[in-house]
């Protein structure tokens, strides 16, 4: 099966209890649409099973683009002095900095701002619409767009025709007052297919709701677990 997840910061714990929940295994795919990192005390830790579990396939998010504009200073500042610059890396996880390598750098920086396949896109904030309210294909996107969009989410903003787009970026408490996915159906679509939607809004927040979930592409359907001490306050 093939699952879509978003906004996880850092939150290791409770997205190995998601993957538990939905006995993610070998022949599975999941697609991260970014912010793995940043709030949550495990980031570098969830960050690096992602970047190295095998049918995992993660787009960037603006937390991981702010932590590689600040890689790219640092090295732009220090080019020859790689201990110096991983040493401050650290320093941006509070929680488990300590852990970060090489590898996970590496990693975050051969990262897509999206992914296409043949019946949906995942990318973190959004896509823009033509005049005429068409998705404009990701790759002609501005990366701001991608990255940091606030449009897109608003339940108004209906393509009129182009793949389902997969996405985070903003909790959907926002949108509609609860922590859990929005997957937008099609005029006379029942949503039995990844075909009859044409968004779905996948952050519930999870810092500050302790709800995390995550949506099958393949039977549609959304999948969620909670953090025991719940919400924060
Ligand atoms: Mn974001």
């Amino acid at each position: 099966m093939r699952y879509v997840i978003s906004d996880m910061h850092g939150e290791y714990a409770l997205t190995m209890r998601l993957l538990d929940e939905i006995k993610f295994s070998g022949g599975d795919e999941l697609y991260v649409c970014g912010d793995i990192v940043d709030k949550g005390a495990q980031s570098v830790r969830l960050l690096r099973f992602l970047l190295g579990e095998p049918g995992v396939r993660c787009v960037l998010g603006n937390h991981e683009y702010a932590f590689l504009t600040y890689y790219w200073a640092l090295m732009k500042a220090s080019p020859s002095d790689f201990d110096e610059v991983l040493e401050k890396l650290r320093g941006w996880f509070p929680g488990d900095g300590r852990l970060l390598g090489w590898d996970e750098v590496d990693g975050l920086e051969a990262l897509p701002l999206y992914i296409e396949e043949e019946q949906f896109v995942c990318v973190h904030a959004g896509l823009p619409l033509d005049g005429e309210n068409r998705l404009v294909p990701p790759g002609s996107a501005r990366e701001a767009v991608l990255l940091e969009d606030r449009n897109f989410m608003r339940p108004q903003v209906v393509p009129r025709e182009g793949k389902c787009v997969c996405f985070g970026h903003t909790p959907t408490r926002y949108v509609c007052g609860e922590d859990r996915i929005l997957a937008y159906a099609r005029d006379g679509r029942r949503g039995e297919t990844v075909d009859d939607f044409y968004k779905i809004h996948l952050d519930t927040g999870v810092w500050l709701s302790g709800t995390l979930g995550c949506f099958c592409i393949d039977d549609c359907t959304a999948h969620y677990v909670k953090r025991p001490s719940g919400a924060r306050e």
